[in-house]
């Protein structure tokens, strides 16, 4: 399959952060591998849009900030069922930073996400109390963007909720797997796959845009 890239169609760079990379508090394994293929399919779209995870101090989401909790935990939220994770991605530090290795001057917009204290976002268009909106679907609707290509960390957490929720927002969205990857923790990257799948989520490989 070769798809050809246009004026319509965004490509997403979710969270290449130095947190997540390999060496960070939730590195993704081979993460670092993917930028070269972000970086190459970059140049093929007039659209991309980067998010970058931003936690303030005591953010809901970290461990730290539950006395008695461990990383990878989960517990129950007013919003529903939240992973606890390792200190990451807190504003202004330099994980949170993205990657000097991404190389998109042309990218137009970065969203931070994760930024109110007591919600937690994976998603680049939605909190996690599923009702708190980025403004980034209205900025695509703007711009008649109806297609969005994602890539970068964590496939199974920001990923995937970004995709999914793209898709929601009646965008036809595909995943980049090769230029994704996961953090894999208690069946999450499964999980992900599945819910992926049943929403009609494309699953590509980056060849599938480059060989075009
Ligand atoms: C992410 C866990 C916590 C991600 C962000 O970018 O996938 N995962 N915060
Ligand atoms: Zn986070």
């Amino acid at each position: 399959m070769t798809i050809d890239i246009g004026a319509n169609d965004v490509l997403i760079v979710v969270d290449m952060q130095y947190d997540f990379l390999p060496g960070g508090p939730l590195g993704a394994p081979g993460a670092d591998h993917i930028i070269p293929l972000i970086n190459a399919l970059a140049t093929r779209f007039a659209n991309v849009v980067l998010t970058q995870d931003w936690h303030p101090p005591g953010h809901v989401s970290l461990a730290s900030s539950h006395p008695g909790r461990q990383p990878f935990e989960t517990i129950e939220l007013s919003y529903g069922p939240q992973v606890l994770w390792p200190d990451h991605c807190l504003w202004g530090t330099h994980g949170a930073e993205i990657s000097a290795e991404i190389v998109i001057p042309h990218a137009q917009l970065i969203i931070r996400k994760g930024y109110n204290r007591d919600v937690d976002s994976y998603s680049g268009f939605q909190e996690a109390d599923r009702k708190t909106h980025t403004g980034l679907a209205g900025y695509l609707k703007e711009r008649a963007i109806d297609r969005v290509f994602v890539t970068g960390v964590a496939t199974d957490f920001c990923v995937g909720w970004t995709a999914l929720d793209a898709q929601s927002a009646g965008l036809q969205t595909a995943v980049i797997e090769d230029a994704t990857r996961g953090i894999d923790t208690n069946g999450s990257m499964h999980r992900a796959w599945a819910n992926m799948t049943t929403a009609g989520i494309n699953r590509l490989q980056s060849n599938d845009i480059l060989a075009a």
